[in-house]
């Protein structure tokens, strides 16, 4: 049985970690289990062999067997289905830190990534100086709920989850912003996740393909 995921031949982030790949990477080193990493170019993504993987032409992709997936969601939730060590055997608690998922996925990442798109793609329109602090208090919206829930744990529901590695991954999104530090303890959250030993092997690897010479 091997694993297959994809993931851009060059991310544009230069190897930050932020391409998607880096969160099921570092859900498959949470629980031990080898993946090869098949890297593709912007134009092979749309093309009929990456769509057949993927309808909208995006990284990541899954493969295992003869299982396809996309979505880093669902890809998340298999391999901590599937494999030990992301998820509870409780069932109350294992609901829990899927939930947490969810509200990564469906309540805290939009927001960030609208912010993250209006300052690459809206910086030269004539609003946006008026529509940036809209934008950016609907994350705060998130953040700060977040935040009180957190309080002074170390996780969001007990030991480390799915759950959290899907939240600290989204959050990671923010880093370049500064806005996370309006947040100490979510940026202590942030810190703890990278400080895992599974993140900086998925980050390492990431970063080794980004760093490597163009061939
Ligand atoms: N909802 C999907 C999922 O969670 O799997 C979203 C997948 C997605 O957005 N994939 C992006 C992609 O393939 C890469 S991760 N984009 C190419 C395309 O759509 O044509 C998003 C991303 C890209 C780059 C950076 N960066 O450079 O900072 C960060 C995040």
């Amino acid at each position: 049985m091997t694993i297959t995921i994809t993931a851009f031949e060059r991310s544009p982030d230069g190897g930050k970690g932020l391409a998607r790949d880096t969160r099921v990477r570092w859900a498959l080193e949470e629980v031990g289990q080898p993946y090869e990493v098949r890297l593709v170019s912007f134009r092979a993504m749309k093309e009929p062999a990456h769509l057949a993987l993927h309808p909208f032409g995006q990284i990541p992709t899954y493969q295992e067997d003869d299982l396809a997936i996309f979505e880093t969601g669902a890809i998340v939730f298999h391999i901590a289905d599937h494999y030990p060590g992301l998820l509870p055997q409780d069932a109350d608690a294992r609901a829990r830190a899927i939930t947490w998922m969810f509200a990564a996925l469906n309540t805290v990442e939009p927001p960030i990534l609208e912010l993250g798109n209006a300052r690459l793609l809206e910086r030269d329109k004539p609003w946006y100086a008026e529509r940036l602090p809209l934008v950016e208090d609907r994350v705060h919206g998130r953040l700060a709920p977040l935040s009180t829930r957190l309080g002074d744990a170390d996780w969001l529901d007990g030991p480390f989850s799915a759950g959290d590695l899907m939240m600290v991954s989204v959050l990671l999104r923010l880093r370049a912003s500064g806005i996370l530090d309006e947040y100490p303890n979510l940026a202590a959250y942030v810190a703890r996740g990278e400080a895992r030993p599974a993140y900086k092997r998925a980050f390492d690897a990431q970063l080794a393909v980004n760093k490597a010479p163009a061939g």
